[in-house]
């Protein structure tokens, strides 16, 4: 392996670019013609346009991401997150045409791509999982007797999942025969899939995932992140660990997530994402077989490049870490900073980055995929770059990202800046007492409240303006009728005072 395609764009596609070279592996970027002047292009060092802006016609056309690889000369594909990373006939076709897959295999992708099927599995290899359905159901008489042996409250959930559609909360038998009409209604519209099955609902959980790692020879884990900060199933901040999570949790999450990921064969990095109740409880929910968005705060507490691992074990080398008891060393929080307005109901944002200060400092890491002069449209999602920080515990943590949030500007587009300065400030989350509900609960963080010393900088702004004013009043004292109306005279002797 010497030169990579990295079948992605943004902050992801950078991060993939600089572990290569860490490697000493050539990384060739690809484009649209939105991306055409990206920053992860120009660090890249080599780079082949794919197609016009529309995601469809470019990062997601997997013909022309083949062909580029050829074109470039590259022998391995790198898909990051999103776009692609999921497909095992992606997977498929760049092994297909010779060149090395930077993933796990197009098998398991398979395998924890059905969920029902996955269910199955891990409750076969031992992993929990929440006591429900592991077939789809499409008769109101087992479902009520399922329903009725759980225990209400129930989920309908779809088979084919993902992004929370097509689910349904159901409090009673009343309530079922019309939440599978329209769980499946929805799943169908979404999925093309009106497969539902059901499941008891867990309430107040977080949502805390477990990272994974395995080469040839072993599979291990690299401890947990909390990942409750959601909003519609968006995370907008992620910790490592998680004030819910001690040693023995840890140990517990941690044998699972391996099981799951040797009960598919699983290679590389892997995320599985597990429900953990106010109990201690904890059910698998699913494993996503990529890099995810929030690996850094894992890197920063582990010690470990992720992104590098993967390049090594695709590569066929062992992993760099070592055997043995592995633990989490202080604190990392991640904010993820997007062009989308909390005061306009997240909506994204478009405009040109006009300016840009990036925080820096102790611990302070920033994942970022934009510069100054960059448009932000509405083609890529809206995150804009990564603000990561690492501290001895979480109070120094929480301190040093308020800090780094303030040295943060961001001008020409609207984005959540405001929003995570007011979370980071806030009591509750600062105690860490949070579920997968705490922004539903808090709708007054997205509204921009001023602060006591916002309020007095404005205060000293205004009076500094208005008396830059006055002093700009000079008296006229050419001979001329200009300026002699009411307001005039009236600012003449205001000045003159
Ligand atoms: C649940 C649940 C409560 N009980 N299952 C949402 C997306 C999908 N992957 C699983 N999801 C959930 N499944 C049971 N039995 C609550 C959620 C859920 C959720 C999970 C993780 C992160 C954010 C969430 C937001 C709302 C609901």
């Amino acid at each position: 392996m010497q030169r990579v395609l990295i079948a992605n764009r943004g902050e992801i596609a950078l991060r993939i670019v600089r572990a290569c070279h860490e490697e000493g592996l050539e990384a060739v970027a690809v484009y649209s013609a939105a991306d055409r002047s990206s920053p992860h292009v120009r660090a890249a060092d080599r780079a082949v346009a794919i197609g016009p802006a529309s995601p469809t016609r470019s990062y997601l056309n997997i013909e022309r991401l083949i062909e580029a690889a050829h074109e470039a000369g590259a022998d391995a594909v790198h898909p990051g997150y999103g776009f692609l990373a999921e497909r095992a006939a992606f997977a498929e076709a760049v092994e297909a045409a010779g060149l090395v897959w930077i993933g796990p295999p197009p098998s398991a992708i398979r395998a924890m791509g059905d969920k029902t099927a996955a269910r199955r599995r891990m409750q076969q290899a031992g992993v929990p999982i929440v006591p429900g359905a592991s077939a789809p159901i499409d008769d109101i008489g087992p479902a009520l007797g399922l329903a009725r042996e759980v225990g209400y409250p129930v989920m309908v959930k779809a088979t084919a999942g993902g992004g929370g559609k097509g689910m349904r909360v159901v409090r009673n038998p009343d309530e079922l025969p019309a939440a599978l009409e329209t769980a499946a209604s929805e799943a169908l519209k979404a999925f093309g899939d009106a497969g539902v099955y059901l499941e008891k609902l867990i309430v107040r959980p977080r949502h805390v995932e477990i990272q994974v790692l395995a080469d040839d020879r072993r599979t291990i884990h690299l401890g947990e992140r909390e990942c409750s900060i959601q909003r519609r199933h968006q995370k907008l901040v992620e910790e490592a660990p998680s004030s819910a999570v001690d040693l023995e949790l840890r140990e517990w999450m941690g044998a699972a997530a391996v099981s799951a990921a040797e009960a598919v064969g699983y290679r590389g990095a892997g995320t599985c994402e597990f429900l953990l109740a106010p109990d201690r409880s904890f059910y698998f929910l699913e494993m996503n077989t990529r890099i995810q968005v929030e690996h850094p705060v894992t890197e920063l507490v582990y010690g470990v490049d992720l992104v590098r691992e993967q390049l090594r074990i695709a590569a066929g080398e062992p992993m760099r870490v070592h055997p043995g008891w592995l633990s989490p060393r202080g604190w990392a929080i991640e904010c993820r900073i997007t062009s989308e307005d909390p005061a306009n109901g997240f909506l994204p944002s478009t405009g040109r980055i006009a300016y840009l200060r990036i925080p820096g400092g102790p611990g302070v890491r920033w994942d970022g995929g934009v510069d100054v002069g960059d448009e932000i449209t509405l083609y890529y999602d809206s995150m804009l770059a990564k603000l990561i920080v690492w501290a001895p515990d979480r109070p120094q943590a929480i301190r040093r990202m308020r800090r780094a949030l303030e040295e943060l500007a961001i001008l020409g587009v609207a984005t959540n800046q405001g929003f995570h300065r007011r979370l980071l400030a806030d009591p509750a989350f600062q105690a860490g007492d949070i579920d997968i509900q705490f922004l539903d609960r808090r709708p007054d963080l997205a509204q921009p409240q001023l602060t006591d010393g916002e309020v007095a900088q404005i205060a000293v702004a205004a009076a500094l303006a208005e008396d830059e004013a006055r002093r700009s009043r000079r008296p006229v004292v050419s001979g001329d009728d200009r300026g002699s109306d009411a307001w005039t005279e009236r600012a003449r002797r205001e000045a003159l005072r």
